[in-house]
């Protein structure tokens, strides 16, 4: 029996039935019991494990990673969600909707709207020990963007094992057309709006993204590494969400400004 990268304390076998789990979740649109119910002692590592073998399970089927995420990386968000650590997912071209384009509320559950800051590398970042700087020097383009969050768990309530496991909440994103290069730009004093139907309903600046968005990125490399994974030059990373999420409905229109950089926006159908 080989288990390559980490050390997990959940056989195979259990690590397959819960990625399982949460794909048909997804796949039918349908909110389940947080896995935590199941297994109660769950740890961060096996819940990248089942991470992972979603990811593999989709990877059989055809689906192709476009960029990383980070979640869970602002005040707002950890409080929303009564979880204290910054998490990483994966985000597949099927959930890739082009700036301006609809979103189909169909195939979601609950969704939830997220005004983000989005980045390109230029160099591999390489955990542990990136630093923020590292980061910085690694970042190319930034882009204005949104995700469009859909826990699979009942009343998107989970605990964080739970919900790094169903890759923390990742269904669709949105990134805008055009981005600018991040040379000169001041990062954590970007200011990012969040409108809904032409009205502001949230506002918050880079900083609210664990101090600057580049610790984020650095964040994602450390976290990548304990999985013996590194970045790759030319990676598409969300951020994660300035402020807290919003629940979105069939008839919205949504946008999110960062004011210097662009906008990104969409139309729930
Ligand atoms: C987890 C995902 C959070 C972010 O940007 O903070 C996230 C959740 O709140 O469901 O994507
Ligand atoms: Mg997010």
């Amino acid at each position: 029996m080989s288990k390559p990268h980490t050390a997990t304390g959940l056989p195979d076998a259990e690590i397959e039935r819960l990625a399982a789990f949460l794909h048909d979740a997804e796949r039918d649109a349908r909110e389940v019991d947080k896995i935590t119910d199941d297994v109660p002692d769950l740890s961060i590592a096996d819940a990248y494990a089942i991470q992972r073998a979603l990811f593999a399970r989709k990877e059989q089927q055809g689906a192709r990673l476009v960029a990383r995420k980070m979640g869970l990386t602002s005040f707002a968000k950890m409080t929303q969600m009564g979880v204290d650590k910054p998490i990483h997912g994966f985000l597949l071209a099927e959930g890739r909707v082009a700036d301006g384009d609809a979103v189909p509320m169909r195939g979601l559950i609950h969704p939830k709207l997220e005004a983000e800051v989005a980045v390109t590398t230029s160099r591999e970042l390489k955990g542990p020990n990136c630093s923020t700087e590292d980061a910085l020097a690694a970042i190319d383009q930034v882009f204005a963007a949104i995700e469009v969050i859909d826990s699979r768990y009942r009343n998107f309530r989970f605990d964080l094992p739970s919900v790094i496991a169903d890759n923390t909440s990742a269904a669709r994103f949105v990134v805008g057309a055009s981005g600018v290069p991040a040379k000169g730009l001041d990062l954590p004093g970007l200011d990012v709006v969040l409108e809904k139907n032409g009205e502001v309903i949230a506002s918050g600046s880079g900083a609210a993204v664990l101090g600057h968005p580049a610790a984020s990125l650095a964040a994602l490399a450390n976290l990548l590494a304990e999985s013996g994974q590194t970045l790759p030059a030319g990676t598409l990373v969300m951020t994660g969400g300035v402020t807290e999420a919003f629940a979105v409905q069939a008839g919205d229109h949504v946008r999110v400004t960062v004011r210097g950089v662009g906008t990104a926006s969409a139309r729930f159908v």
